[in-house]
């Protein structure tokens, strides 16, 4: 008798966004066909009994394969990054495709395809970066790749190459009210970076820990309350992308107070690193941890820990930006030890992300495994136009799946299948890692090996963010 489902996970404990429930998983196709106790049989049989089951993770801020200014360039392609990112339990990827200044969208969404294309081992979709946004962009090739499936863009506030002012900024907001896309800002003021950086290079302060001076939380909260009155005006919702402390998180809770649907995405790495892990010294080794916005204090660390458990934060990314230590195309340009605005932000996650959530949010009792779900992978599917595609598990959507072995697992580089040389996260011990991540039915990781095959992972041709109404244009001159 032939094998009525692909696959049947048995006696999964599920953990959705809402809800808690014990159950066998039958999959035919790729998709969810059916759940209850005691379905027939599969060609394929995992017995999870005793192990929480979730969605697979949506890691929907990450950098693979993005065009920088050289020397730097990106460690981690689509064939690493997401062969990392299905070992660490996610099974979806959402990466940025940057429009050059000068260039168009669409060169860089047909740029990305072919860096993707072959070489993702699971789902993905891209997000834009908007970096120069001409009227002809605005009025005719921005809306067109929205309804063609790319529906949300990520504004800079700061960076030379990619900021936009504050006017480009509330056209784009209101072209994202009319067309129902998901904006995303980075906000962080750039004039003060430029003033600040400008003082401590004066004074001979060029170590990596100087990297935090340049960009105090002061920086961060000035732009984000900026943001959120740029949104206010349009009357649009809107994301802030890796909030990094407390002063921010209390311009996201303000917002919310006066009715504005300010969504909000934070990190591992302001949860579990801080301003000491770029250098308590003027050693070099910081560099490690010199991302944007860097990482904070211990209160921040709280007030971020409180702001997931409380409903504050939307969406958890890992912001993976792969740039290697020891690389002369990484952290050392031109294989040298450089001033601080010299060193490629960024650091590597997209494997640790989940396991380090789980681990310290869910094993210590600070958030649900429900609430785990919702900031991973459900709230980043409805967010970003995904589900209930992806984000659940329910029937018809894809089996995108974990299973959680809740083992201690010391975390070192070696470990990692990402190109990275380093993770910040060396030596930590996590309480659970993933004992089997499906992508569409298939074991793509068995808690040992990566199963998976570059070329498997196909594009994601993304809806409109069902976490947002789509709204009639707005009146004035943002129009
Ligand atoms: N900050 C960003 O805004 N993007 C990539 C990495 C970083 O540190
Ligand atoms: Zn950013
Ligand atoms: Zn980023």
């Amino acid at each position: 008798m032939s094998a009525e489902f692909d696959l049947v996970i048995r006696n999964a404990q599920v953990a959705t966004a809402s809800d808690t429930f014990t159950s066998d998983i039958g999959v035919v196709g790729g998709r969810i066909v059916q759940m209850g106790v005691r379905l027939s049989t599969g060609a394929r049989e995992i017995d999870a009994r005793g192990r929480t089951t979730t969605p697979g993770g949506i890691d929907a801020h990450c950098h693979l394969d993005q065009p920088i200014a050289p020397p730097a360039k990106m460690t981690d392609d689509f064939e690493t990054g997401t062969r990392s990112a299905a070992c660490g339990g996610t099974t979806t990827v959402i990466p940025f495709a940057a429009q050059q200044k000068g260039g168009s969208l669409r060169a860089a969404i047909d740029d990305y395809h072919e860096r993707a294309n072959g070489r993702a081992s699971i789902d993905y979709g891209f997000h834009l970066i908007v970096t120069d946004p001409t009227p002809e962009i605005m009025a005719t090739e921005l809306p067109a790749l929205i309804a063609e499936g790319y529906s949300s863009f990520k504004i800079y506030m700061t960076y030379d190459d990619m900021k936009l002012n504050d006017g480009q900024i509330l056209r784009l907001l209101a072209l994202a009210r009319t067309h129902g896309a998901m904006a995303m800002i980075h906000a962080e003021n750039t004039e003060c970076i430029a003033w600040l950086t400008e003082s401590l290079l004066e004074s001979g302060l060029s170590a990596p820990r100087y990297h935090v001076a340049s960009r105090p939380m002061l920086v961060e909260r000035e732009a984000t309350h900026r943001a959120i009155s740029l949104a206010e005006l349009v009357d649009v919702s809107m994301l802030l992308v890796h909030v990094s402390g407390r002063e921010a998180v209390e311009q996201i809770q303000w917002a919310r107070a006066r009715g504005l649907k300010i969504l909000s995405e934070t990190c591992p790495q302001y949860l579990l690193l801080t301003a000491e892990d770029l250098g308590i010294d003027d050693g070099y080794e910081g560099a490690k941890c010199v991302c944007s916005p860097p990482p904070r204090d211990a209160a921040s660390q709280q007030a971020i820990w409180a702001a997931l458990a409380d409903g504050t934060f939307t969406v958890f990314s890992s912001d993976h930006a792969p740039f290697s230590f020891d690389d002369d195309q990484g952290k050392k340009p031109g294989g040298r030890e450089v001033a601080f605005p010299y060193i490629p932000n960024g650091i590597p996650g997209i494997e640790t992300r989940l396991p380090l959530l789980y681990s310290e949010g869910v094993l210590t009792g600070r958030i649900s495994a429900n609430r785990f779900v919702e900031l991973t992978a459900t709230n980043p599917a409805k967010t970003y136009g995904l589900h209930p595609r992806k984000g659940t598990i329910a029937i018809g959507s894809d089996a995108d799946l974990v299973i959680w072995d809740e083992r201690s697992v010391l975390l070192t580089n070696a470990m990692l299948h990402h190109a990275v040389d380093y993770t910040p996260y060396e030596g930590r011990t996590v309480g659970a890692w993933p004992a089997y991540t499906i992508s569409r039915g298939e074991v793509v990781w068995d808690g040992e090996r990566f199963l998976g095959t570059p070329g498997r992972g196909r594009f994601l041709q993304r809806g409109l963010p069902t976490m947002i109404a789509r709204r009639p244009p707005p009146s004035g001159a943002a129009r």
